[in-house]
């Protein structure tokens, strides 16, 4: 599958809104992915997210060769390492943590991961990924040992989501964390999307159906969803696609 940058502009040129659902490899049973890849075909999601902090060498190639046969959906690697990089995905986010001031995490991961890229077909989509604080702390910031922006420093989040857009990023992730208290605020949102010419992605502690729709009506172009689908698949009933 090639272009999905370019269908994710043409999605929403067309006005339509975007919904991933992310799928953690690490907490994912293997098992079931036939019968929850087949609510996510029944509902509107667009695309499939495969990535997670911390993840065993090898599993994210296996999941994502099951997934694949079950939905004909675009499959993204959203990698939380060099590790998940696998070539049977049909794109990958190029992360750069431009919230952060980790070296590793702007750059030093990246020229890691190009004598793997080379070998695969991978689309890359270079991403800038800010993770704002929700409350309690993120594996992000564990992981990465960075700081995420303070909610109240919205000018901080805007420059800095403007910064990667100039710096040539085609996507802008807004991040408050996997499992977050309290999602990414409407007004943040909308703040930093009209700033921007490239797309917004949001995700982080989104769990029902009005706190979707409140992002999108904030800016938001594509949504991420993960742990409200892992804690309670009878979200995908409140989500599915119309017929
Ligand atoms: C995490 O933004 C994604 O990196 C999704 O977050 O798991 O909280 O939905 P949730």
């Amino acid at each position: 599958m090639n272009g999905i940058y370019r269908n994710i502009q043409a999605s929403i040129k067309n006005g339509e809104k975007l919904l991933a659902v992310l799928i953690d490899p690490d907490k994912f049973q293997i098992e079931s992915i036939e019968q929850f890849i087949s609510k996510v075909n029944a509902s509107f999601a667009t695309h499939i997210f495969v990535g997670g902090s911390i993840v065993e060498e090898d599993t994210t190639h296996i999941l994502v060769s099951k997934i694949k046969k079950h939905t004909k959906l675009p499959i993204i690697l959203f990698p939380g390492d060099v590790t998940q990089i696998t070539d049977n995905a049909d794109a990958i986010l190029f992360l750069s943590l431009i919230s952060g001031r980790n070296p590793e995490y702007l750059i030093g991961k990246h020229v890691e991961a190009i004598s793997k890229l080379r070998k695969t077909s991978l689309e890359v989509i270079p991403t800038g990924y800010l993770l704002i604080e929700n409350g309690k702390e993120t594996a992000v910031e564990k992981v990465t040992g960075t700081k995420p922006i303070l909610r109240e420093h919205i000018q901080e989040i805007i420059d800095t989501a403007k910064a990667g857009e100039l710096l040539g990023m085609k996507l802008i992730y807004l991040e408050a964390g996997s499992g977050a208290k309290v999602p990414v605020t409407n007004k943040i949102i909308s703040l930093v999307k009209q700033e921007l010419e490239i797309p917004l992605i949001v995700g982080g502690g989104i769990r029902n159906k009005k706190q979707l729709e409140n992002a999108y009506n904030s800016g938001a172009n594509l949504v991420v969803i993960g742990t409200a689908f892992e804690e309670d698949e009878s979200f995908f009933d409140e989500i599915k696609r119309k017929k």
